[in-house]
């Protein structure tokens, strides 16, 4: 379902409304950074999953992009985030803030544009599908190459680095897949177009480590879940053959949550459906996003909680 309302620098408004001029630098030029982020339906009402994680990385990926001064600082966003999942009566949803440069710098000089923020939100059950979840998809290492650790900062949500995942995505639907898994310049496994990736063999679990990839927030609540269940997480540089002889492949995002990977370039990967250990990560991790694991409970931030900010006005008056 569409959302009603929209915040817009500082405000709610009806999300028609939230519209951006033509002209804007990002529209132009990707320069954005964004974030994806969940909301679940708890027992103590709606609750947002590591949203001070998310908007922390918001925040760093501005960094990264060079923005020397954001309007709204983080903890206005956090409530922003909250108050707009409110405000649209969401329970299950998506939200996605969005740091944008609007109007000027067509110089190709950031310190000349200004900048913008926005949170929209939606309702966006499964990314991938139901049969997805159960059945784990197909996917085939993409034509197309990860970004160089010097090209594109992997370490941002930089909206202009996504073309490479539109390109890479798209031709592998195109081409009958579910998903694209992209090699780094080295030739090591990087990520998907939008999860991170890991692989099992031998009951142990492993993954390439952050450096060329986004530091995914599901895959760091998934490494702590692991170790918690007695699993060993390895990362080291992973090969493309060493996905086709793994006994499990699984991805994992905020918006894909946790999906088996049942093939890739045509090898059947295990027994060609989603393994044990990624159902038994996938079951863990959907108790713990929707507050069922009290040991995680502090990654989950209830929507209905008072603000952490306090508007000008509640300020008591000398
Ligand atoms: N790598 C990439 C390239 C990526 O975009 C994501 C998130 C991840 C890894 C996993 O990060 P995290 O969500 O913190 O666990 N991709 C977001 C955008 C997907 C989209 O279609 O847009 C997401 O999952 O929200």
């Amino acid at each position: 379902m569409e959302s009603q309302f929209t915040w817009m620098n500082g405000r709610l408004v009806p999300t028609a409304q939230a519209t951006v001029p033509f002209l804007t630098n990002a529209l132009h030029y990707g320069t954005a950074v964004f974030e994806g982020i969940r909301s679940y339906n708890t027992e103590r009402g709606p609750a947002i999953f590591r949203l001070r994680d998310h908007i922390q990385r918001l925040v760093n990926s501005a960094r990264v992009l060079g923005i020397k001064q954001l309007p709204f600082e983080l903890d206005v966003l956090i409530d922003a985030a909250k108050e707009t999942v409110r405000a649209n009566h969401f329970t299950d949803c998506y939200v996605r803030p969005l740091i944008y440069l609007s109007s000027g710098g067509f110089n190709l000089n950031v310190d000349f544009a200004s900048v913008g923020v926005g949170i929209a939100v939606w309702e966006w059950h499964q990314y991938m599908g139901p049969e997805a979840l159960a059945k784990g998809i197909r996917a085939n290492i993409s034509s197309f190459t990860r970004h160089h650790v010097n090209v594109m900062m992997t370490k941002a949500k930089i909206s202009g680095n996504y073309a490479n995942s539109f390109l890479a995505r798209t031709e592998s639907m195109r081409l009958g897949f579910d998903e694209a898994i992209m090699l780094d310049p080295l030739g090591n496994v990087a990520e998907c177009t939008g999860e991170n990736l890991f692989l099992v063999r031998g009951g142990k679990i492993y993954t390439p480590n952050v450096n060329t990839v986004l530091e995914g927030i599901t895959r760091d609540s998934l490494v702590t879940i692991a170790h918690d269940l007695g699993y060993e997480v390895i990362e080291m540089p992973l090969s493309r053959d060493q996905l086709y002889i793994a006994d499990e492949v699984f991805v994992c995002g905020t918006a894909a949550e946790v999906i088996g990977l049942r093939e890739i370039d045509f090898r059947t990967i295990g027994s060609g459906e989603s393994g044990p250990i990624t159902r038994h990560l996938q079951q863990v991790f959907h108790q713990v996003v929707r507050g069922q694991e009290p040991r995680y409970a502090e990654w989950l931030d209830a929507v209905n909680a008072p603000l952490m900010s306090q508007p000008a006005s509640a300020v008591p008056a000398e």
